[in-house]
C-alpha cells in the first residue's frame, strides 16, 4: 500500500545543482583556484558545510580557515546561490513531475518534500510548487544529512504514515539508503548504476502513471 510519497528536492523535482555549482566555482575562483565540473560532482545532495569542505580540499584549503570564517565563505556562497534561484521559474520544473504530482494527489495520496536544502521554500515558491505539496521537510528542519534517514522519518511522522506505506524518491545514492535506513521503499532517479539499490529506477517522469509506480514497488 502505498499512502504517501516523499520527493528529494535537487536532482528530482527541479536541477538546482547547476546553481549550487556556479556559486561554489565563483566562490573558488575568489579564493584563486579552478573547482571542475568533475569535482563538482561530489556536491550534489550534500549539506552545505560538508560541500564547502569538499570546495576547500579541491583547492588544498581544507585547513586555512576557522569555523568562523567557513561559516562567512558559505553565507557568501548562499548569497550568489540565492541570486540564482530569484530567477527561477515553473518551467525549470523537470519534464512529467507537475503532472506526476497531481495524479498521486488526485488518487489521495499525500505529498512530502524531502530536502537538505535550506532554500527549499524559496525554490518551491517561485517554480510554483508550494500547493502541490502537503508537507516540507527541509535542511531547517534536519540535523543529520542523508544517508541518517532523519529527513525522511520526519517527513512520515509529520504526516503521521507509517513508514512502510512510504515511497521516497531520490537521484542520489545517500539518498536511496536514507530511505531503506527509515523503513522505506525508494525509486532511483536518472538511472545511475549507482541507484541499483533502489527498490526500481526511473529515466524520468514523462508518462510515468500511479499504476505503473504500484506496478515498480509492490513487490
Ligand atoms: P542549501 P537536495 C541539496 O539538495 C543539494 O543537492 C546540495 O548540493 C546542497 O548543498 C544541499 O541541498 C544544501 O543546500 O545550501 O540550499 O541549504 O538534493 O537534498 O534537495
Ligand atoms: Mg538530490
Amino acid at each position: 500500500m502505498i499512502s504517501c510519497c516523499i520527493f528529494d528536492l535537487d536532482g528530482v523535482i527541479v536541477n538546482t545543482a547547476k546553481y549550487h555549482y556556479l556559486a561554489w566555482v565563483e566562490l573558488a575562483h575568489k579564493l584563486g583556484f579552478e573547482f571542475t565540473p568533475e569535482q563538482g560532482e561530489a556536491i550534489k545532495g550534500v549539506s552545505r558545510m560538508a560541500s564547502l569542505d569538499i570546495v576547500l580540499r579541491a583547492g588544498g584549503m581544507q585547513d586555512k580557515f576557522s569555523d568562523e570564517e567557513k561559516l562567512a565563505l558559505a553565507s557568501e556562497k548562499n548569497t550568489r546561490y540565492r541570486q540564482y534561484i530569484a530567477q527561477m521559474t515553473s518551467d525549470e520544473v523537470l519534464p512529467g513531475v507537475r503532472d506526476f504530482l497531481m495524479k498521486l494527489r488526485e488518487a489521495g495520496i499525500v505529498v512530502v518534500l524531502g530536502s537538505a536544502s535550506k532554500n527549499a521554500g524559496m525554490i518551491l515558491d517561485h517554480c510554483d510548487l508550494r500547493p502541490l505539496f502537503d508537507g516540507v521537510i527541509d535542511g531547517n528542519l534536519v540535523s543529520r544529512a542523508k544517508p541518517d534517514p532523519e529527513v525522511f522519518a520526519k517527513g512520515a511522522e509529520l504526516m503521521h504514515i507509517a513508514p512502510k506505506e512510504c515511497v521516497v524518491f531520490e537521484d542520489a545514492a545517500a539518498g536511496i539508503e536514507a530511505a531503506t535506513r527509515a523503513g522505506m521503499r525508494s525509486v532511483g532517479l536518472g538511472g545511475s548504476p549507482l541507484l541499483c539499490k533502489a527498490t526500481m529506477q526511473l529515466p524520468s517522469f514523462v508518462g510515468f502513471t500511479l499504476d505503473a509506480l504500484k506496478e515498480g514497488v509492490d513487490r
